[in-house]
C-alpha cells in the first residue's frame, strides 16, 4: 500500500491560484494516484488535512501496511520538526512532492524540514509529480520484494 498524503491547504487544489498550481483538484489528483497504482495491483490510501498532528495520527497508524509515502506537506514543508520526526521513527520510503517550484519562489519556501527524511524530491513539474513519486515508490517497493 502506498499513502498519498497531502498537508494544509491542499484540499483547495484546483479552486485557487489556478496560475500557480494549475486546475487539477485534490480529488483528481487522488483519482489519478489510484489509477496509475491500481494499473500495478498497488492499493492507496489517500488522506489530507489542516491539521499537523492529524497527519502524523495517519502516518503513524498505517506505518506497518505502508510501502511508501507520496507526501505534500504544504505549509507543514517548510515549519514541522514534528512530521519530519514521525517520517524518520516509521522508517517508510517518502518522496517529498511539492506543486509548484518552491526554490522559484519566496525564500521561505526554499527550506524543507522533511527532505533529510525523505528519499527524494520532486518539485514544480505540477500535478504529475505525485504520479512520478508513485511510480518511483512502487519500483523501489518492488526492488526490496516489499
Ligand atoms: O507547491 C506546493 O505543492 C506547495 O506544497 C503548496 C503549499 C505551499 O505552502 C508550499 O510552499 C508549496 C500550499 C499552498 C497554498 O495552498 C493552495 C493550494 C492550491 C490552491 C491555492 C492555495
Amino acid at each position: 500500500m502506498i499513502l498519498l498524503v497531502n498537508g494544509p491547504n491542499l484540499n483547495l487544489l484546483g479552486e485557487r491560484e489556478p496560475e500557480v498550481y494549475g486546475a487539477t483538484t485534490l480529488a483528481d489528483v487522488e483519482r489519478m494516484v489510484r489509477e496509475h497504482c491500481a494499473a500495478r495491483g498497488v492499493e492507496v490510501r489517500a488522506f489530507q488535512s489542516n491539521h499537523e498532528g492529524a497527519l502524523l495520527d495517519f502516518i503513524q497508524e498505517h506505518r506497518k501496511a505502508a510501502r511508501g509515502i507520496v507526501l505534500n506537506a504544504g505549509a507543514f514543508t517548510h515549519t514541522s520538526y514534528a512530521l519530519r520526526d514521525c517520517l524518520a521513527a516509521v522508517r517508510v520510503p517518502a518522496v517529498e512532492v511539492h506543486v509548484s517550484n518552491v526554490h522559484a519562489r519566496e525564500p521561505f519556501r526554499h527550506v524543507s524540514l522533511v527532505a533529510p527524511v525523505c528519499r527524494g524530491q520532486i518539485v514544480g513539474l505540477g500535478v504529475r509529480g505525485y504520479l512520478l513519486a508513485a511510480t518511483w515508490l512502487m519500483d523501489e517497493a518492488g526492488a526490496r520484494g516489499a
